[in-house]
């Protein structure tokens, strides 16, 4: 056996137990009081949901099983010494528990590599029948959903297994489908990009590196970036519009590429995942319609405030659950400031950070005025030469699979059952306060 799954049988057989304990002997301990302003607010702050790969603190930031960025960066093994760490060692840890050895992230290389293999041709059929022009993430979500005639679980379900095994086949197709994930994504990026010239992968290379090469960056800069990105954005606690969606579709036992396809649906959002192309396709317009490549803070500011009087949102800026800028802007700001300072989108990034902490703070009701992750990633990519941002969201939705799917495994280990919340009509709430 996969010596990763017997390490997950053994550290979650006592998990899933305290689970049914705590549901038996405490079910009805209340836990949380809600208002009628949370629920009618998206929920926010409303404990509903058990997550185990990692944690949001509004002031600190995200913490994976416990780890900070910076803590991750300097335990997580790394292919250079003054490299950034492979992705594979956050998806281990988030799925054991544990910082992984050199060799465990070795080996998740090495089974990636090999799963990526096995990629049916009518899952590019299925591609190419979409136009060029559709969006990256229609082909990118049409290709995952193609992708399920090959899914494990239906068919081990099918046969007819116990519940407490549900989490195997989910494990097996997990695996196969963040393997071939970079494949996908980088197909979609030559096809609309770069005129169908494919380039193979190389399994010799890292899951995140092998990315790059596919996408046709070979330096071992633009590798380096993509670990960063990839491990960066991997999860986000289980509330998130990406996680949440999984998990819900998860609930249903539908297979990890429904969940993951449905996730991926909202990862499109303005508001969620799309907003790392929105910050460029804000920036490009801002440049044109001031007139310069080089606006002055003066300038930026008046166009922000427009921005706002237009009823418009600030694409990168404000967040749900933060309260401050948020560390992963911040780890990509230190990247940008130290390999590439003199980069002119870097330069308006920093010159954008300056003063639309300001704009949004004067008006009154943005809760989080400061930057999330999308401020500034799609600037890095573009200093580094990936300057299609239509694909950017695709991008982050290989990294997020790294998070949501470790979940749905734990979802199947806990044996968490079908999530079904009460709703109400608008009357019923009318009601409550009268
Ligand atoms: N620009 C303008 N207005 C903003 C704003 C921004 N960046 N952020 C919040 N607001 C507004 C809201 O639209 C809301 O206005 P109304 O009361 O008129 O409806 C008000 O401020 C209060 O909102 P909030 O409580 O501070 O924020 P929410 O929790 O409702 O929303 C969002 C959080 C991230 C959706 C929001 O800050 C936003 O729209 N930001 C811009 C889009 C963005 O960057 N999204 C990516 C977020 C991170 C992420 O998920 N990445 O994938």
């Amino acid at each position: 056996m996969d010596y990763i799954k017997q390490k997950l049988i053994d550290v979650a057989i006592p998990k899933a137990n305290k689970v049914r304990e705590l549901v038996k002997e405490h079910g009805d301990k209340v836990i949380q009081e809600v208002t009628m302003g949370q629920v009618l607010t998206g929920m926010k702050g409303v404990v509903g949901l058990m997550t185990c790969t990692s944690k949001l603190d509004p002031e600190e930031g995200i913490r994976f099983r416990g780890y900070s960025i910076p803590e991750l960066k300097e335990k997580l093994p790394k292919m250079h010494d003054d490299g950034e760490p492979l992705p594979e060692g956050v998806f281990y840890l988030m799925l054991t528990g544990e910082i992984p050895s050199d060799d465990d992230v070795k080996y998740i290389s090495e089974q990636w590599a090999l799963r990526a293999q096995g990629i049916p041709t009518h899952v590019y059929d299925v591609i190419e029948a979409l136009p060029k022009d559709a969006h990256p993430m229609i082909q990118f979500n049409t290709a995952i959903l193609a992708m399920s005639t090959e899914s494990q679980f239906r068919k081990a379900y099918l046969v007819g297994m116990d519940k407490k095994d549900y989490w195997d086949p989910t494990y097996e197709g997990v695996m196969d489908l963040i393997a071939r994930l970079p494949i996908i994504a980088a197909y979609i990026y030559r096809r609309v990009f770069h005129q169908g010239r494919h380039i193979q992968a190389d399994p010799s290379l890292d899951w995140a590196g092998n990315l790059a090469h596919m996408m046709g960056h070979d330096s071992e800069e633009l590798r380096r970036l993509m670990r960063l990105y990839m491990l960066i954005h991997s999860d986000h606690e289980g509330g998130n519009v990406s996680a949440h969606a999984t998990h819900l579709v998860g609930s249903a036992l539908s297979n990890p590429y429904y969940s993951f396809a449905a996730g991926m649906n909202g990862l499109a959002g303005p508001l969620h995942g799309m907003a790392n192309q929105d910050v460029m396709h804000w920036l490009n317009k801002l440049k044109r319609e001031i007139g310069s490549e080089d606006p002055s803070e003066e300038q930026i500011k008046a166009y922000a405030e427009d921005t706002i009087r237009k009823g418009r949102v600030i694409p990168g800026y404000g967040h749900a659950v933060l309260r401050k800028t948020d560390p992963r802007f911040q780890v990509q700001l230190d990247f940008a400031n130290k390999y590439i300072p003199d980069a002119p989108y870097i330069k308006l990034v920093n010159r954008i950070y300056n003063v639309v902490p300001g704009v949004l703070t004067a008006t009154g009701k943005v809760k989080n005025p400061w930057p999330n992750v999308d401020a500034i990633s799609g600037s890095l990519l573009t200093s580094y030469g990936i300057a299609e941002y239509p694909i950017y969201t695709v991008l982050f939705g290989v990294s997020r699979a790294l998070g949501v799917l470790t979940q749905l495994i734990w979802d199947r280990l806990y044996g968490l059952p079908i999530e079904r919340p009460k709703s109400q009509n608008l009357q019923w709430f009318i009601d409550q306060v009268d």
